[in-house]
């Protein structure tokens, strides 16, 4: 499979949602695995902002708070804010597609260089599901306020309540309704949730995840991405590592936990992604859905690696960025 390298200017781009549409007879795994070849042609090292997808007006967000000399947890919170306003990611808050009930629900986490974490899930008409996550990390004694009570702690603490359904999702929505399938069909939705992982410039590292779930979920249903351990994981020693995809594969293996340990144990970022990866791969039917992992080391190595191809991540070192199509699995 050939790596293809967009390198882009900080500034106004029009984001992009990618697919993961592919058809079964295209499956042929890869002949190699557990490669360390950095897939980054930027030089190795921090501070650095890394995400999943193509996040490119989140980075430039992430990167003018990183300049002012602030700590990674808010270089991550200003990042996934920027997706979380846009009506236009259907994968993350305000215009996030809804459940098939209709409702608009976030599941968000934040986890900073100290192991504090902070999450909400199944959270409505709340914007910034990243901000209130930071708000339960840093003003409650609990790691995880859920629903109805997740909401009212938003408001309690200043946040504002509105509609996050936007016409344009609605309508999807509707049209979806007309042959709607119990089952999630991920391999033909669209995904962009933010998982971005961030060290700043006194080498600390934080992360964060937000997204609206998988569109047309069950009602009630919470994905990886609010999980500390499955969407995301810190520990500042070692590295950090965000997952993306179906969420119920990365939650039964737990699987950004499962990369930062694999880098304790001396793997290299990229060689913990494509393990965490294969530990899903031989236990799960992997088929027709799709994961991808990213990670960061203490040294700024970073690593990405999904199941099937159409992955791809932001990476950000020195004022440059870089979209890159990760390695995966499945070969094209
Ligand atoms: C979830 N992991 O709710 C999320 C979905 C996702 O890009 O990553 N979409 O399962």
């Amino acid at each position: 499979m050939v790596n293809r390298r967009h390198f882009l200017r900080l500034g106004p781009l029009v984001s992009l949602f990618p697919s993961l549409a592919f058809r079964a007879t295209q499956l042929q795994p890869a002949k190699t695995i557990a490669s360390d070849t950095v897939q980054s042609g930027l030089p190795q090292g921090g501070p650095l902002i890394l995400s999943t997808w193509k996040q490119p007006k989140a980075h430039a967000a992430a990167q003018a708070v990183l300049d002012q000399g602030k700590r990674a947890i808010d270089v991550v919170e200003a990042g996934v804010r920027v997706p979380e306003a846009d009506p236009n990611d259907t994968s993350v808050g305000y215009g996030g597609l809804p459940d098939r009930d209709g409702r608009v629900t976030l599941d968000a986490c934040i986890m900073d260089e100290n192991g504090n974490a902070g999450s909400v899930t199944y959270l409505e008409n709340i914007m910034h599901a990243i901000s209130v996550a930071r708000a339960v990390m840093e003003k409650t004694p609990h790691v995880m306020l859920s629903g109805e009570g997740a909401q009212r702690f938003a408001l309690a603490n200043g946040f504002k309540k509105e509609n996050l359904l936007t016409p344009a999702s609605k309508a999807a929505w509707q049209t979806w309704l007309k042959t709607a399938k119990y089952k999630p069909v991920i391999n033909i939705e669209r995904h962009d949730t933010i998982g971005m992982l961030a060290i700043d410039k006194a080498g600390n590292i934080s992360g964060a995840c937000t997204t609206s779930g998988l569109a047309y979920k069950m009602n009630g249903r919470v994905g990886d991405s609010p999980i500390i351990g499955a969407g995301l994981f810190v520990d500042n020693e070692i590295g950090g590592a965000c997952a993306t995809g179906l969420g119920e594969l990365v939650m039964r293996t737990c699987g950004s936990f499962l990369v930062v340990e694999l880098m304790r144990q001396g793997r290299t970022p990229q060689q913990a992604c494509e393990e965490a990866a294969l530990r899903i791969v031989k236990k799960q039917d992997y088929k027709d859905v799709q994961v991808g992992f990213i990670a960061v080391n203490k040294s700024g190595e970073t690593g990405a690696y999904s199941i099937h191809p159409g992955f791809n991540f932001t990476l950000t070192r020195n004022g440059q960025t870089e979209v890159t199509d990760a390695r995966s699995y499945i070969n094209k």
